[in-house]
């Protein structure tokens, strides 16, 4: 199994009996309304599906038959939002509706993975409906093939090839989008080169928006704020210049003649050294609002991103978002999303949620988390990023009292909003398993189930994806879903415990580099991160340092601004904590450093443990290649470990807690380990 498949194998069911019980419900397909190209994939993906689970031909038309038929039906059902749907047992066999096209659609998608999880048939009534409107991919891909920050082989964007060839892989993987309700992809890298915006290219944008439409997923567009000077030979790109606001309405429209339902645009400006509507003194909403004005009666959307730090400031990055972002509230136009990064630095392994959720009520907010291991391990480090995602969206911004989640900021209920959005950053690439890491799959599973639907358990979703991917065996389900549950914060011991952030390698982002002190910026060095000295550890964001906690809503800065009630997890993000200090845990802060150092390094053998247990009940190839993975980031986790005691002990000056034995190695030959990795 070289992993191709994903989540969507439709192997046949092992359990002859559950085979059977299933049989008899599923003789065929009848499509009871017309056969638009979504409902006709709904029907054939639901074929091919049954087929293979089932080892039985299913065949589609569109008259009732005998008994065993499966009727897919669109009606309306206000209960049921566009894209919701039911299925369920009726006198004459299942029945799968929904108010769209699409919406039954996922149905079918549904109705197969409760096959393929091995439920049994019973009396069904299965209905769902997504809780956030826009549920976007974003692609960090670029035109010459490359992707930032991306571990799983080059793009599978083919420009060159499009829009002639049409690479079969675009079709799966709007399958795999489609089944786990993804509903959107933005096809290129922030950082957005002009080309897309030509003639040409939109031509072969096109040509990818035709394989996914029967799909229900629609294409968006990141574009360079430059591009009228770029690309349209205007002096300026100032969006108050009339000539700026023409070449967008014009550019506009004829992206709508080419692809009648693109999705829109997503804006990384000002920030890291994009162009954008400061360069002409004009703020972020000057900006967005006048490419919303361009939109003008299309469907489409502007998500405009707030991930901004400027250069030279010399403040705390932390509160620079907020910032600049925070007094706009109110003044965007009603197509205007602005996007959030789940915290306030950058895709950190653990970060308090972004103070600017709950702090922009009249805004929409897009929230965005990354999928591709940046900052994680790359695709060599196994981690499911389920807890992570599910941590931001349960955090209680406090902002309208007790119980005002982040995910009800996102899915517009704490604000009423009738638009709402999520993006994940893609960890998709050429390669052929899709992720790279076999579990990175898992990652993208996860996230479009939750912004499907945010009240699912993160466990609940690394099982239905085990079931679904790797195994139905009971014994070897529960070892590999332990593993995928206590990854992410495995990954955190060993690397970033208790609140550390931003300590890794230069550049790369891998690795660790808590010695780093010199670079292009100071927030780019780690010392500015975890401010270690003689007398303790951490960035002190109370009212003392930076005052960062001041951002959030009292609640929240009551319990984080007093080390005393801060949860450990989130100590040194807002607290400079004495080496001696004694932690809430029982042991001070240098003992719980170092005891999270190592026993995330040792659980990292545990891992290795659970996946052997597991093997009799996996496929060959897939078990060594993660078996493989695991012992790489057992010799990584140890080099972070190593790293990190042996250079915070150079400030703590004390041995380590009893029952740990020290590195064997000295922190000079650690210290050479990253540098081979930046070697040019
Ligand atoms: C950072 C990445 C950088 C991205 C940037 C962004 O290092 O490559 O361009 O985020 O999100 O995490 O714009």
């Amino acid at each position: 199994d070289d992993g191709y498949r994903l989540w969507l194998k439709y192997d046949q069911l092992s359990d002859a009996g559950l085979r059977k019980a299933w049989q008899g419900q599923a003789r065929g397909i009848v499509l009871e309304s017309a056969a638009t190209p979504t409902l006709q994939t709904a029907a054939n993906e639901l074929q091919l599906g049954l087929q293979g689970l089932l080892g039985q031909p299913v065949a589609v038309g569109n008259k009732a038959g005998g008994k065993g038929q499966i009727r897919l039906r669109v009606a309306p059902n206000p209960a049921l939002g566009k894209e919701g749907y039911r299925v369920s047992t009726q006198k004459n066999g299942l029945e799968i509706t929904g108010p769209t096209d699409a919406a039954v659609l996922y149905g079918c998608y549904a109705l197969l993975r409760h096959v393929q999880t091995g439920q049994r048939p019973g009396n069904l009534s299965l209905s769902s409906q997504p809780r956030i409107q826009y549920r976007l991919l974003n692609h960090w891909d670029n035109p010459n093939g490359t992707v930032e920050r991306g571990y799983a082989g080059s793009s599978m964007w083919k420009w060159y090839e499009l829009p002639e060839r049409i690479d079969p892989r675009y079709q799966d993987y709007a399958r795999a989008n489609a089944s786990i309700g993804i509903n959107g992809v933005v096809l290129n890298n922030v950082n957005a080169s002009a080309r897309y915006l030509t003639t040409e290219y939109l031509q072969k944008v096109a040509a990818v928006a035709g394989v996914l439409r029967p799909y229900g997923i629609k294409v968006y567009l990141s574009v360079l704020w430059a591009a009228p000077k770029v690309i349209g030979g205007l002096p300026t790109s100032d969006p108050l210049d009339p000539k700026v606001k023409q070449w967008w309405t014009a550019r506009t429209n004829e992206i709508y003649k080419t692809i009648p339902d693109f999705g829109g645009f997503l804006v990384k400006a000002n920030s890291e050294g994009e162009p954008g509507p400061q360069d002409y003194g004009r703020n972020h909403a000057d900006g967005a609002n006048m490419l919303a004005e361009a939109l003008g009666q299309h469907e489409g959307v502007v998500m405009w991103r707030a991930f901004v730090y400027k250069a030279n400031s010399k403040g705390d990055r932390f509160k620079e978002a907020y910032q600049e972002f925070q007094p706009l509230d109110g003044k965007f136009a009603p197509k205007v999303l602005v996007q959030v990064k789940n915290g306030p630095i950058d895709f950190q392994s653990r970060e308090p949620f972004h103070p600017l959720f709950g702090a922009m009520p009249r805004t929409p907010l897009v929230l965005e988390v990354q999928l591709t291991q940046e900052y994680l391990g790359f695709a060599t480090h196994l981690v499911y990023l389920g807890p992570l995602i599910k941590e931001c969206l349960e955090a209680d911004t406090h902002t309208q009292g007790p119980g005002s989640t982040v995910a009800k900021v996102v899915d517009g209920s704490l604000e009423k909003h009738s638009v709402s959005g999520i993006a994940g950053v893609a960890n998709i690439g050429s390669d052929r398993n899709w992720t790279g890491h076999p579990v990175g799959q898992a990652n993208w599973y996860a996230y479009g189930r939750l912004a499907w639907d945010h009240t699912l358990s993160s466990a609940a979703i690394s099982e239905e994806w085990t079931r679904m991917t790797l195994t139905r065996e009971p014994t070897a389900v529960a070892s590999i879903t332990q593993v995928l549950n206590q990854s992410r914060n495995i990954y955190v011991r060993y690397t970033t415990p208790l609140g550390l952030h931003h300590i890794m390698g230069q550049s790369i982002h891998y690795g660790p580099e808590p010695w780093l002190s010199q670079s292009a910026r100071p927030d780019w060095t780690s010392v500015y991160y975890h401010k270690a000295d003689s007398a303790g550890l951490g960035f002190d964001r109370t009212a003392r340092g930076s005052n960062a906690l001041a951002l959030y809503a009292p609640g929240v800065r009551q319990l984080w601004g007093n080390p005393a009630t801060c949860p450990p997890d989130y100590l040194l993000w807002f607290h400079h904590v004495g080496w001696k200090q004694q932690l809430s845990t029982g042991r001070t802060l240098w003992n719980e450093l170092c005891t999270r150092y190592y026993s995330g390094a040792d659980s990292v053998l545990w891992m290795q443990r659970q996946w052997e247990q597991a093997k009799p009940a996996l496929d060959p190839e897939l078990y060594t290649d993660v078996a493989s993975r695991l012992r790489i980031q057992h010799r990584e986790a140890l080099w972070w470990r190593d790293a990190c005691v042996l250079y915070f002990q150079t400030f703590s000056r004390q041995p380590l807690p009893s029952g740990l034995t020290p590195p064997t190695r000295p922190l000079t030959e650690v210290k050479e380990i990253v540098d081979i990795y930046q070697l040019r």
